[in-house]
C-alpha cells in the first residue's frame, strides 16, 4: 500500500550513509565529555555557527526549555508569537520548569516586526512582571514555514541588545531559512544570544538538536541539560548521523522547498481549497479546508484511506511537510488523491 507521508519533516529515516556512519561510530561516555563523535559534532556545530561552543541534546524541546531557562528568573515573562512552538506545543515546560510566563502577540504572518516586539516590553514598575527574553522562530513552523529576513532580524536582535533584553532563536529549521534566503546559517544567527538547531527534521537524522552560543552558556547549558536527564553516554552513534545531516542534507533543503511550492500551487487550484502559493517559501504549508465541508480530522482520515499522511492543526487548517522521503512524483500522487477527495 503506497504511504505518502506529509505529516512533518520529523518522519525521516537515517540515509544509507548515516546508517553505515552510525555502526562505525567511535564512542565513550560523553558525561565523562570522553565521546570522540560527539566531541566533534559539537566543534563542527560552533564552526558553522561561528560561535564558541555547542551541545548536542536529544529534543529541540529541551534545547529550547535549557535556553529558556538559562537566559531567564522565574516570574520573568517571555516574548513569543502566539503561533510559536515554544509557546504550543512544549507542554508549557516555560512555566514549569523555568517558571516564565509567555506574553504573546499575534502576527498575521508569523513575522514578529520589532514595534510590536517593543509595545509588549514590560515596563520598569514594581509589580509588573518583567521582560526576560524575546523568542523568535525561523522558519516559522505553524505560519506556514514563514521565514524572517536577515534585515528584520538583525533589526530584532540589535534593538532587544540595546534594551539588554537576551534573544534565542528557535530554529529548529534554520537550514530551511538560510537556502530561502541564500545565506549561511551563521550570518543569519550572528546576533542572537542563543540558538536552537534540530538534525533530526529536513536534515534527516533520526535523533538530535543541538545549542548554540558562547563558551559560559554551554558550560551552563551542559550543567541544565544533566538536571533534565538529558546527559547521555555513548551517543556517538546518534551524533555520527547528526554529523551527516550537518554536513551533506543541507545543500538539498531546496528541493524540499521546490515540492512545497508544487503541492501549494496544485492546491490553489483545487476548489474550496484555500492557500496562497506565493506564501509558500520553505518546506511546509499550510491550507484551509473550511469550504469542503469537512474538518481536519475527517479530511486526514479520508487521507489516510488512501495512502497520504496529513494532519490538522486545528480544525480548518492542514499542515503538509515536505522531506527527502517525499519525492516530486509522490506530491504529484498526493495533489491526485486530495482532487478525488473533494471532488467525491
Ligand atoms: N515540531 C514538530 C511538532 O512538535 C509540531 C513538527 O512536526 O513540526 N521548534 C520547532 C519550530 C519545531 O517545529 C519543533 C518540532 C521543535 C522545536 C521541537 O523539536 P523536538 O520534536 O525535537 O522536541
Amino acid at each position: 500500500m503506497l504511504t505518502i507521508d506529509l505529516r512533518s519533516d520529523t518522519v525521516t529515516k537515517p540515509t544509507a550513509k548515516m546508517r553505515e556512519a552510525m555502526s562505525k561510530a567511535e564512542v565513550g561516555d560523553d558525561v565523562y565529555l570522553e565521546d570522540p563523535t560527539v566531541n566533534y559534532l559539537e566543534k563542527r556545530a560552533a564552526e558553522i555557527f561561528e560561535r564558541e561552543a555547542a551541545l548536542f541534546v536529544p529534543t529541540g524541546s529541551m534545547g529550547n526549555l535549557i535556553c529558556v531557562k538559562l537566559h531567564t528568573q522565574p516570574g520573568q515573562e517571555i516574548i513569543i508569537e502566539s503561533r510559536g512552538h515554544i509557546l504550543n506545543y512544549e507542554v508549557s515546560s516555560m512555566s514549569m520548569v523555568a517558571g516564565v510566563m509567555p506574553r504573546a502577540i499575534p502576527t498575521s504572518n508569523g513575522l514578529l516586526e520589532w514595534s510590536q516586539i517593543e509595545a509588549a516590553i514590560r515596563p520598569p514598575i514594581y509589580y509588573c512582571s518583567q521582560t526576560g527574553l524575546i523568542c523568535l522562530e525561523n522558519t516559522h513552523n505553524m505560519a506556514g514555514g514563514a521565514v524572517m529576513s536577515k534585515a528584520q532580524t538583525y533589526e530584532i536582535c540589535l534593538q532587544a541588545r540595546e534594551r539588554k533584553i537576551p534573544i534565542h532563536l528557535d530554529g529548529a529549521r534554520v537550514f530551511n531559512a538560510a537556502t530561502v534566503l541564500g545565506e549561511s546559517v551563521a550570518e543569519l544567527t550572528r546576533h542572537f544570544d542563543s540558538v536552537m538547531f534540530c538534525l533530526s527534521k529536513g536534515l534527516g537524522a533520526p535523533v538530535g538538536s543541538m545549542i548554540v552560543g558562547s563558551r559560559t552558556f554551554i558550560e551552563q547549558a551542559r550543567i541544565l541539560r544533566k538536571l533534565l536527564g538529558g546527559g547521555m553516554r555513548q551517543v556517538g552513534v546518534l551524533a555520527a548521523a547528526g554529523l551527516i545531516a550537518l554536513e551533506e542534507m543541507p545543500s538539498r533543503l531546496g528541493e524540499d522547498h521546490a515540492n512545497a511550492k508544487l503541492l501549494a500551487t496544485g492546491l490553489a487550484e483545487i476548489d474550496n481549497i484555500k492557500i496562497d502559493p506565493e506564501s509558500v517559501q520553505s518546506n511546509i504549508l499550510v491550507f484551509d479546508i473550511s469550504k469542503t465541508g469537512q474538518n481536519t480530522s475527517q479530511f486526514s482520515s479520508k487521507l489516510k484511506e488512501k495512502g497520504v499522511l496529513a494532519n490538522g492543526i486545528n480544525p480548518t487548517q492542514m499542515r503538509m511537510v515536505t522531506h527527502y522521503d517525499v519525492t516530486k512524483e509522490d506530491c504529484q500522487t498526493a495533489l491526485k488523491v486530495i482532487k478525488g477527495l473533494i471532488v467525491n
